[in-house]
């Protein structure tokens, strides 16, 4: 019947990977236990005024001992995988040294129950909690913490070697040099300018190379190795060759300083031309390292810029969006499903990436229990809907998407906006810890299900 073609063509392929996506700051609480040492939020969401809310993550969702309720749920949803990360000072507390057995114990716990569960682990080394020990070296401005963090995630990757088959050695260089070493956003918040900033940049980019290389020498030749960087997504404001074409140049120079020069082990020459006396300092050696192969991309998606065809040296400009645009809760998430379809595809084109993980995805949503104790969420089902029939259409046409990770599991610490907004498919009731899942659970579940929009 039409009925079945219409689900036929719109079914994921066979195989694909559904997910839900957390990261240790953002839920773990447990800030003091089993001997871990202090991170750079703890240090920053503790100065007040920083946190919009005034609140911290010493609690967040507890997950560090509530973790089999959380899998459960994941169970009852049906995903197959789930992304998380490891606190790297619960596994060197002075971010070298000494590892922590405790902290490594837990992560070792932590994955051996999804699988219990039938839930494939993806791990993430690094979701911006850096040893404040390492902080007080300077960082990320310090050259050597690309070095502390190669041996931290070679070590931690090694533990988990067997149980963890995609590692993901970094989330968003471009969000935690941007805000927390650009601007006083997050942490550490240095509000740095010019070649100070590059610096910090480069040694990042650094750390992940490394990183990889050091993932590779100490786990099985299974392993599949990647990091998840975050875009605004490139698209053509709408689909004409001209317009396409733009977008797709957009995708390499807007991304100049992390996912180009991560795939093609250089940094463009408009890239080094428009930065000038701020460009980094760079040998050769380092862009090789920085270049070194992956074997997936994951890509953070939430949301894009619209792309037209330019008369200018770039060939191509952005369209600014009006304030008539709509957007969700978060006033950073233009609501722009075309990301889904055009970001990963335009990637893939314009950086030849072979295998690519929507590693988030997710919208914030001001929905809470009404009198029932429900939460319809229907912004968040609406922008699910959308986004996923996009990623769907792309996928049929050609973008080499393997998995989507939802943003996020649970409603948990948002970083500068606390617990302002929130991103969980499921409630969390931040007082007593009670999970409720909401209606955009219920819509997940059934695409999972049904592996088909
Ligand atoms: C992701 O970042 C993060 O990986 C994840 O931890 C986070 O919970 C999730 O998104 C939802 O936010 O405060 O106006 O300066 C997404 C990219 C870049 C979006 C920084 C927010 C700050 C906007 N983020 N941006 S503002």
């Amino acid at each position: 019947t039409d009925a079945q073609g219409n689900a036929a063509k719109r079914a994921f392929p066979r195989g694909f990977v559904w997910g839900t996506a957390t990261a240790a700051y953002q839920v773990e609480g447990a800030t003091g236990a089993d001997g871990r040492g202090e991170s750079i939020w703890d240090v920053y969401a503790h100065t007040p005024g920083k946190v919009v809310d005034g609140s911290n993550a010493d609690v967040a969702d507890d997950d560090y001992h509530r973790y089999p309720e959380d899998i459960a749920l994941m169970h009852a949803l049906g995903v197959g995988a789930y992304r998380f990360s490891v606190a790297w000072p619960r596994i060197f507390p002075d971010g070298a040294g000494r590892p922590d057995a405790k902290g490594v114990d837990y992560y070792k716990r932590l994955v051996d129950a999804l699988h219990a569960a039938g839930i494939e682990p993806y791990c993430t080394l690094y979701h911006w909690d850096l040893p404040e020990a390492l902080q007080r070296k300077g960082g990320w401005q310090n050259r050597d913490t690309a070095k502390a963090f190669a041996d931290y995630a070679g070590y931690m990757a090694g533990q988990l070697d067997g149980r963890v088959s995609h590692f993901m050695t970094m989330n968003e260089i471009s969000t935690f040099i941007g805000n927390g070493y650009g601007s006083t956003a997050m942490a550490p918040g240095l509000g740095l300018k010019g070649q100070a900033l590059q610096q910090a940049r480069h040694h990042a980019l650094l750390g992940h190379g490394l990183a990889v290389q050091a993932i590779r020498t100490a786990t099985n030749a299974k392993t599949r190795v990647g990091s998840a960087e975050g875009i605004d997504a490139p698209m053509p404001a709408f689909d004409a060759p001209e317009h396409v074409a733009a977008a797709r140049k957009a995708a390499v120079e807007e991304n100049a300083g992390y996912l180009t020069a991560m795939h093609t082990g250089r940094y463009t020459d408009l890239y080094l031309e428009t930065l000038g006396a701020a460009a980094p300092k760079f040998t050769a050696e380092e862009m090789r390292i920085i270049g070194s192969k992956t074997d997936f991309q994951g890509l953070n998606i939430y949301t894009g810029n619209y792309y037209i065809a330019a008369d200018n040296e770039r060939g191509y400009e952005a369209v600014p969006f009006p304030a008539s645009y709509p957007r969700m809760q978060s006033s950073w998430i233009q609501f722009a499903p075309d990301a889904l379809y055009w970001g990963p595809k335009l990637m893939a084109e314009a950086l030849g990436i072979g295998a690519i993980y929507i590693t988030e995805n997710g919208t914030s949503s001001t929905a809470a229990p009404d009198a029932e104790g429900r939460v319809l969420d229907i912004d968040r089902v609406m922008f699910l809907r959308q986004y996923l029939g996009e990623l769907q259409r792309g996928i049929a046409d050609g973008a080499p998407v393997r998995g989507y990770f939802l943003w996020s599991l649970l409603d948990n610490f948002e970083w500068s906006r606390g617990y302002s907004e929130r991103f969980g498919i499921t409630w969390v009731d931040f007082a007593t810890q009670k999970r409720t899942p909401k209606l955009s659970s219920r819509f997940y579940r059934d695409v999972i299900a049904r592996n088909a929009i």
